[in-house]
């Protein structure tokens, strides 16, 4: 508590400007590094309270964690180690990626409005690298642009960040050192800057994950880091559905979701059962009275977003991509489309070819939900992960929502599936059969004709001669 009170004192005497003028001579004067502290598990971890400085309510990360931070001075200092990770990205299935402090992505970086930070980067990966503090606003020597703005960070060197969190809002980090590889792989990590204004923005649950996205064959472990657009896991913090935790929200708590996009392409994020407020972009905070309404809001490649909503209707609310093919795990995008296809007559001679073969996605591809399919050694299927009334058919960037009253004011622990009060689920209807639909009277006649099958060999007299060869 002292150091708390020294601390403001200091800052309320015209910290900011000092701050400033320090950073001049802003050269490391200990002489030890801060300790790196490493993550082996890809569970959620409890959020790190502040323990100086204001008091902010700190973010929970997705399966993931924040960096722990010593005060040396006025200076908050973080070490972060550039590093070959293994990752679980569902049960099942790990990847062996780039990360840092043996995760990926990298701890979450939080501060205060303010705050000197001086991060510590030591490169152990087998060729140089360098950090980039995506959104932050800082001196361009620290800005992290390999070649352009400093050194690259060469192999088992370690280089020192030092800039004021000048604003606060939403921030990552991503290397820009043989950048398509090292984020293919992996690395980046959310950057969190509070108010310094305890009051300010304040929220009672506030949490943040990374959109990424690998293309890692069934089988294999490693990604291939060439592939541009056709990616095969999409992930929240490197981790798919049904790996993803639950955002657990007691009912009546104020809300925030943040969230970063480093893919290649954009994610309308949606979610159900409210209509969230869009309050942040990667440029800050929108003014009080100019965040507007979503269900759905997108993020563009490189962009972050946050979106508040107050938490008052409990339920299991499905959060996540609405491409519906990001909501897929390890996926076949060659795989051909079989639907209205009888497959009676041609599964035995495939079988002939692979025995074993199960003829699937005549009747649409909902099944493979609940199929037990023997798979390669380290994928994932398609469409997997149960909920209390079966199969979700779901994959890759879903996860869900779980606001429950009673819950305690920062408990996040899984509250299990939501009771529903009697009679609010949907239900089968039992009483009189389906009449017969009236259909218009000449549409019996055109069923039969809708198609016709043409020889590709005839095909140029057949469409009068054109394109032929
Ligand atoms: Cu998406």
């Amino acid at each position: 508590m002292v150091t708390k009170i020294s601390r403001r004192g200091f800052l309320e005497a015209g910290g900011l400007v000092l701050a400033g003028a320090s950073m001049v001579s802003g050269r490391v004067q200990a002489a030890s590094l801060p300790e790196a502290p490493i993550m082996t598990e890809a569970t959620m971890q409890a959020p790190l309270y502040p323990n100086v400085g204001p008091d902010y309510q700190p973010v929970v990360t997705l399966n993931g964690w924040t960096l722990p931070w010593r005060m040396n001075g006025d200076w908050k200092e973080f070490h972060l180690v550039a590093e070959p990770v293994v990752r679980e990205l569902a049960p099942g299935m790990k990847a062996h990626l780039w990360g840092y402090n043996g995760q990926s992505p990298g701890p979450t970086i939080e501060g205060v409005e303010g705050d000197k930070v001086r991060i510590f980067v030591t490169n152990k990966l087998p060729e140089n690298t360098a950090v980039h503090w995506h959104g932050q606003l800082l001196p361009n020597g620290m800005d992290g642009v390999g070649g352009l703005t400093q050194r690259h960070i060469p192999p088992g060197k370690t280089f020192v960040y030092e800039f004021i969190l000048r604003k606060s809002g939403t921030f990552m980090y991503h290397p820009h050192s043989d950048e398509m590889v090292q984020m293919a792989m992996g690395m980046m990590g959310f950057f969190v800057v509070h108010p310094r204004d305890p009051a300010e923005r304040r929220v009672d649950r506030d949490f943040v994950f990374l959109l990424n996205a690998f293309d890692i064959e069934a089988g294999s472990y490693v990604p291939k880091v060439n592939t541009m657009l056709d990616f095969n896991l999409w992930c929240f913090n490197s981790r798919v559905f049904p790996g993803i935790d639950s955002l657990v929200v007691r009912q009546g708590d104020k809300v925030r979701v943040r969230f970063g996009n480093l893919t290649m392409t954009n994610h309308p994020i949606h979610m159900h059962g409210y209509d969230f407020k869009v309050t942040g972009t990667d440029g800050g905070w929108l003014p009080e009275g100019t965040a507007w309404p979503e269900v759905s809001v997108d993020v563009a490649v490189g962009q972050m977003r946050a979106f508040e909503f107050m938490a008052d209707v409990p339920g299991d609310w499905a959060l996540h991509c609405h491409k519906s093919h990001h909501t897929m795990n390890a996926m076949g995008h060659n795989v051909r489309t079989y639907i209205g296809v009888n497959m009676k007559r041609t599964t035995p001679a495939i079988r002939r070819i692979a025995p074993g073969y199960m003829p699937m996605g005549s009747a649409g591809m909902g099944e493979m939900g609940s199929m037990e399919m023997p798979l390669p050694e380290n994928t994932l299927p398609m469409m997997t992960g149960h909920g209390q009334f079966g199969p979700l058919e779901m994959g890759g960037m879903f996860t869900v929502v779980k606001v429950r009253p009673g819950l305690g004011p920062n408990d996040y622990n899984d509250p299990g599936w939501y009771k529903h009060p009697e009679g609010t689920v949907a239900y089968e209807w039992t009483g009189d059969p389906l009449p017969e639909p009236r259909r218009a009277p000449a549409s019996a006649k055109r069923t039969a004709a809708e198609f016709r099958a043409v020889d590709p060999r005839k095909r140029s007299r057949a469409t009068g001669g054109h394109g032929s060869h």
